[in-house]
């Protein structure tokens, strides 16, 4: 009786693990990351299942042996589980080295000769641009401080406080750094962290595919107002995204006269 209910409620867990199919995919990061773990998840179960049932055959079968013997060398059992490891782990290897090697998700890496210079207000390291061929890409600095974030846009004096707007369907470089400790931008939803360093640059890359509004924290402790280092992503229409930017751009000196997301920057 009970090992039926038992069985039922694995049954009903396995399917609903398959069955919940993420929610859309927000950008491009998200999505190569979610289909990397569904794809090594779909490796893993059948190999789970098949251990455990040798695992539990092997326990009941041999459980009242009156002389356990010692187990004999065999050479071929060897072989096969050597190469069969070696398998699965080339392609766990494989398969991650995919994903990691796009940038959205291993990062940019600056020095590349077919990028343009980056658009950042300080000379430091770390930074890297966009390809000359997109021509469509947003470059937006990014500096973390105790407690909050400023985000500037390139091109022009507009900035933000603790919310970042970005296009949809457009190439998105956010060059972060930190003004005076170690922070980090988390951003669940799109698929985004990145630590803030003084003194150097991290450059991120993200394509957003859905119009929303996204939460972002600070992961790094960084002191007794970490916990409300927080901000919001918004991810606009790429026509809303650049009349926004212009109507910024256009008030008097271009000084941040952002809604209700801006939040007065504390003294130090
Ligand atoms: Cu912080």
């Amino acid at each position: 009786m009970r090992a039926t209910r038992l069985v039922h409620v694995a049954v009903g867990v396995a399917f609903l693990a398959l069955a919940a199919d993420p929610a859309v995919a927000q950008t491009r990061n998200i999505d190569l990351i979610t289909d990397l773990n569904q794809t090594l998840l779909y490796a893993a179960i059948p190999i789970t299942v098949l251990v455990e049932a040798i695992l539990i055959y092997a326990v009941v079968k041999f459980r009242n042996k009156e002389e356990p013997e010692p187990t004999q060398e065999n050479r071929r059992l060897e072989i096969t589980w050597t190469v069969a490891t070696a398998i699965v782990l080339l392609f766990v290897g494989f398969a991650s080295y995919q994903v990691l090697a796009v940038e959205e998700v291993g990062n940019p890496v600056p020095g590349d000769e077919e990028r343009v210079e980056p658009t950042v207000s300080e000379d430091l390291e770390g930074a890297a641009g966009p390809y000359e061929s997109e021509n469509e890409a947003v470059e937006i600095e990014l500096r973390a401080y105790r407690y909050g974030w400023e985000a500037t846009y390139e091109g022009t004096d507009v900035t933000t406080d603790n919310e970042i707007r970005i296009p949809t369907d457009r190439p998105v470089y956010i060059h972060i750094t930190s003004e005076d400790w170690l922070h980090m931008l988390s951003a669940p939803d799109l698929g985004l962290k990145q630590t803030a360093f003084p003194g150097e640059y991290n450059t991120i890359k993200t394509v957003a595919y859905e119009e929303g509004s996204h939460q972002y924290y600070c992961t790094e402790y960084c002191g007794v107002g970490h916990s409300q280092m927080n901000g919001e992503f918004i991810v606009m229409g790429a026509d809303d995204y650049d009349t926004w930017l212009s109507e910024q751009g256009s008030t008097d000196d271009g000084t941040e006269m952002d809604s209700e997301a801006s939040v007065a920057r504390p003294a130090a």
